[in-house]
């Protein structure tokens, strides 16, 4: 770590209060920035980790619709189930504040002012979607048409989600409100823009500093820098009802952009948690402010905010923005609507006491670099294979042992071998090899410097084979438990910023307070004489039933799901006119013959009720000739004819095909309806 800085702030995206926590926020944001800031504490530097709801914006007001209340009641029902999650899984926060707090309301609004007085905004008058059975301007959530790229016809104004392409609400076609389903009308207002424009010259040296960040992240903001027309104003004001009242003359009905107050949120919290010195961590030269993120937040954090700090002045810009890739599923992207989803409240109900095992595979498979998937079936290997086998199993020994060959007092290393030397060099290379990667914000690599040295104490247990030695020579096996004693010290005090719960165990078990980082690149933390506590089981068996009530669960979800699925379009949308083109018309078929040298077609004659007319149909794979006539049918009558193997085809019989690809016919079921009735 650079050694200008005195101080860290270090900040956990705010996540929309308008849902539970699932995995996948854990991998992206929160267990990486517990890791760092955990890490952090123990070798003494001095530092503040905030979160807190982000209640405001379109996601709150979307969610309430939904469940039929007001978005009050939705962010304080997820505030406090987010919180507890949060608390349960030892993210240690030291506030997780809310962004309907006073205090935020009343910075984020100062904010504002001072930028606003400064002309730090341009004022912009723009036309935006209005419907006017709601009476009110529609965020780019709430208008849905299809999407001018691939037809999806529930495209959002935002983005369709099918094809994944970005888009204006004015580029959807045939554009209806999800508020009242009409068709919405563009009407002008005036909003106040951030000019990210003018600003592209600050913000590109700002970058050019930190090239040093993730490539993942550095290299997204270059491509927005360098993109097409380079950064674009952006309008830090809208026209909502749900969020901070913008302090300006004449903006009445509308509120602060959300991604405008929400990293503000940051600053507010830390005014909460520090009153009376919160400005040392985002104003003095040798402090630094970093923000956890997943990647979805990237140009927020490392454009737009930076941005607002400039203009606004005073503050330090943010020294490093580590975010995550995202994290699928069993191979599909994690979605809550879906309910495809690993839930933290629920997890904890069906693995109880299991958080470590949760943080152990979620930062072994961190998606750090790219995104990554999390599967049962790895949790259970990771669990197995490597803290029961590994981790688990050198610890239950070595305390077993000490128990029964000593009575938990711990004896005496009275000479080493060249063995022992080389295993305790190694354990005290170890805390800087952990804190390299960690400081790097490689996490995964960390955690698998860190299982490295419960690799190393189980394979000197099992090389040195103390239960046998008992036997023959006693003073070796107290050196041997001595060294296995002072490598489960280390490991209780390196283990502490990824798996919390079971450092604090050991540290019970091996009845010493916690020690700190430090004290790890030393071999004698355990004096000789100490006398430990009872051993207990740090971790046990996953079984193959467990992971596959997890799976079933999975697949429940995934049933449910396309029972529900509307029904999707195979077609581009048509409209009336169009439909109404063309005749359809009953007929009953009077002849059927095999057309020769093909095995698909039948020749069919028809009875249109006016006339009889042929027609080619590609239907002998699933009709016998004989069987079909007198078989009512519908008959698109006005079809172009075309020849086909020499015949003339004179319309087109209408069938029904399921997924499997068979057909039957579509025919009116009252069998005496007249021939040549018109279908509509
Ligand atoms: N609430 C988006 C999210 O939850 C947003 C982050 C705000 S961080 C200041 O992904
Ligand atoms: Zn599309």
């Amino acid at each position: 770590m650079n050694p200008k800085f005195k101080r860290t702030l270090v900040t956990a995206a705010l996540p929309y209060a308008n849902g539970p926590v699932h995995i996948g926020h854990l991998a992206g944001c929160y267990l990486p920035s517990d890791i760092y800031v955990r890490y952090l504490r123990s070798i003494g530097h001095d530092v503040k980790f905030v979160c807190g709801s982000d209640e405001h914006g379109v996601p709150i007001t979307i969610k309430a619709k939904k469940e039929n209340t007001t978005p009050q009641a939705v962010v304080d029902k997820y505030h406090k189930i987010m919180g507890d999650s949060f608390k349960e899984f030892g993210i240690s926060f030291d506030i997780y504040s809310r962004t309907s707090s006073k205090t935020h309301h009343q910075t984020a609004s100062n904010m504002f002012k001072v930028m606003y007085e400064k002309g730090g905004f341009t004022e912009q008058v723009t036309e935006q979607y209005y419907d006017e059975a709601a009476k009110q301007f529609l965020a780019d959530r709430y208008i849905v048409g299809t999407c001018p790229n691939c037809a999806n016809p529930n495209a959002y104004g935002d983005q369709c989600e099918k094809c994944g392409s970005t888009l204006n609400a004015t580029d959807l076609i045939n554009p209806k409100s999800a508020l009242s389903g009409n068709k919405p009308v563009l009407k002008q207002t005036k909003n106040w823009f951030l000019p990210l424009d003018k600003l592209q010259p600050q913000i590109k040296e700002y970058l050019e500093k930190h090239q040093d960040w993730k490539p993942n992240v550095y290299g997204q903001c270059k491509s927005w820098l360098d993109s097409g027309d380079g950064l674009q104003p952006r309008a830090m004001t809208r026209d909502l009802d749900w969020g901070i009242p913008v302090p300006v003359e004449g903006a009445e009905g509308k509120v602060l952009y959300v991604w405008f107050d929400a990293p503000i949120g940051y600053i507010s919290a830390t005014k909460e948690l520090l009153p009376n010195n919160w400005e040392d961590y985002w104003k003095k030269d040798d402090s630094r402010v970093i923000h956890f993120i997943g990647k979805d937040n990237i140009v927020f954090h490392c454009i737009i905010f930076p941005a607002t700090l400039m203009v606004h002045g005073g503050f330090n810009l943010p020294d490093n923005v580590p975010a995550n890739e995202f994290l699928n599923l069993e191979g599909d992207k994690i979605s809550t609507s879906r309910n495809w989803a690993v839930w933290l409240h629920e997890y904890l109900l069906e693995f109880k006491d299991k958080q470590d095992v949760l943080r152990y595979t979620l930062c072994a498979n961190a998606p750090e670099s790219k995104d990554n998937d999390f599967t049962w079936k790895d949790f259970q290997t990771k669990n197995n294979s490597e803290l029961v086998s590994i981790f688990g199993n050198f610890i239950n020994r070595t305390l077993v042992l000490t128990h029964k060959y000593y009575e938990g007092k711990v004896p005496t290393a009275s000479s080493y071998t060249k063995e022992d030397l080389l295993v305790l060099e190694e354990l005290a290379k170890a805390p800087d090899k952990i804190s390299k990667a960690v400081e790097q914000f490689k996490f995964r690599e960390a955690l698998s410097e860190w299982i490295s040295v419960a690799r190393l104490g189980n394979k000197y247990l099992a090389e040195t084979e103390p239960w046998k030695l008992i036997k023959t020579d006693e003073e070796r096996v107290k050196t041997i438990m001595n060294v296995a004693l002072q490598i489960s010290c280390n490991l209780a005090i390196l283990s502490e910023p990824f798996l919390p719960f079971t450092s604090e165990k050991l540290f019970k078990m091996l009845n010493l307070h916690p020690l700190k980082w430090l004290s790890a690149k030393q071999t004698s933390n355990v004096p000789q004489g100490h006398l430990i506590n009872k051993d207990e089981l740090l971790f046990s068996k996953i079984e193959d039933s467990d992971v596959q009530v997890q799976l079933d669960k999975l697949q429940k979800s995934k049933m449910e799901n396309e029972q529900n699925k509307p029904l999707e379009p195979i077609k581009t949308e048509t409209s009336f006119d169009d439909f109404s083109k063309m005749d359809i018309r009953t007929a009953t078929i009077l002849e059927a013959e095999l057309v020769p040298k093909t095995d698909k077609l039948l020749k069919l004659i028809l009875d249109t009720g006016v006339d009889k007319r042929t027609v080619v149909s590609g239907i002998a794979q699933y009709y016998k000739p004989q069987n079909i006539i007198g078989q009512k049918v519908c008959l698109l009558a006005n079809l172009a004819p075309r020849k086909i193997k020499g015949i003339e085809s004179q319309g087109m019989i209408l069938m029904a095909e399921n997924q499997k690809g068979e057909l039957c016919f579509v025919s009116p079921i009252v069998n005496d309806f007249e021939n040549g009735s018109s279908v509509k």
